[in-house]
């Protein structure tokens, strides 16, 4: 038995979370098209016959912005490299410059460093693959580089074979059917999160928190109120949209995605309440399980 922790890093966007999600095979991370996205250090967990992944997906590194919130999460990535057996690099077909290079610094020259060449899917010519590859690989001390696509699940078992190999032998580190550390409740904050990000357009998302004020079991029932905390008043009616449409699409949407993690049914209400600050506010970072 193999067992150990990996810490997977990249700048923004580059696919960390639908990576950890497919190899996982659960909605652990939220995604969207946006950079930032991710805000937490999140454990994914894959359990095999011979071996135990314990995945940390981690917020892209942070380079432009300095408050608050930024610093939380590139101190939470700094943590997650210092505390695993090998680090997982994800970077974009065809893609590698200063802001990949920047994380990759990161990584303690301790740690295994192995680099995932994620979408695939989306190269123009497949020609350019191979001296893509290459180049990389002339671009540092990589234990290995795999090129996969997360979002076709394409080479993902080869991944686990090149991860696997360099685990410490060990035992579990978690039960069996563990699969998070995360509970119900920061999941619920986060799908409705994802909403927001997805269907909200512009620089909205990035000053929208979410707060679950209410989770109860009720039997089979779960009942849930949050909170999706933005900056201003002025952002209050883009959250709630023409006669709530927004607001209807976002909670429908995620209490579809609860209702499948869950595995039960979901009353879930959402309202919104205005925070000024809340971003720059280190006691409300700190309410929100930030860093
Ligand atoms: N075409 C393609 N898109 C992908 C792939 N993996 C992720 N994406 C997309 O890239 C965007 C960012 O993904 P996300 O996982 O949030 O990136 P993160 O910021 O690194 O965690 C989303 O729109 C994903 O659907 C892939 O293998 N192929
Ligand atoms: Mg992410």
């Amino acid at each position: 038995m193999r067992a150990g922790r990996i810490a997977i890093v990249g700048r923004p966007n580059v696919g960390k979370s639908t990576l950890l999600n497919a190899l996982v095979g659960e909605k652990l991370s939220i995604v969207s098209r946006r950079a930032q996205t991710t805000r937490y250090n999140i454990l994914g967990i894959l359990t095999q016959s011979d071996a135990q992944y314990v995945f940390v997906d981690t917020p892209g590194f942070q380079t432009a912005h300095g408050g608050p919130l930024n610093q939380r999460m590139n101190r939470g990535i700094k943590q997650a490299v210092g505390e695993v057996d090998l680090a997982l690099l994800v970077v974009e077909a065809g893609r590698y410059d200063q802001r990949d290079h920047v994380v990759r610094q990161l990584v303690p020259a301790t740690c295994p460093l192995i680099v995932a060449v994620n979408k695939i899917d989306q190269m123009a010519d497949k020609n350019d693959l191979l001296p893509f590859l290459a180049r990389l690989a002339g671009q540092g001390e990589f234990a290995a580089i795999v090129p996969v696509s997360a979002t076709r699940r394409t080479q993902l078992d080869f991944l686990l074979g090149e991860l696997r190999q360099r685990l410490p032998e060990a035992d579990l580190l978690f039960a069996e059917d563990e699969l998070t550390d995360r509970s119900e409740r920061f999941l619920a904050a986060e799908y409705i999160r994802e909403k927001v990000f997805r269907l909200i357009g512009d620089e909205l998302p990035y000053a929208v928190a979410v707060e679950i004020e209410r989770f109860v079991v009720d039997g089979g029932l779960r009942r849930i109120a949050a909170a999706i905390i933005v900056d201003r008043p002025r952002q209050k009616p883009i959250l709630i949209g023409r006669a709530g449409e927004t607001m209807k699409r976002i909670a429908s949407e995620a209490r579809q995605d609860m209702q499948t993690m869950f595995g039960g049914p979901v009353f879930l209400e959402v309202f919104v309440k205005v925070r000024s600050g809340w971003a720059d506010d280190e006691q409300v970072l700190s309410k929100l399980g930030y860093g």
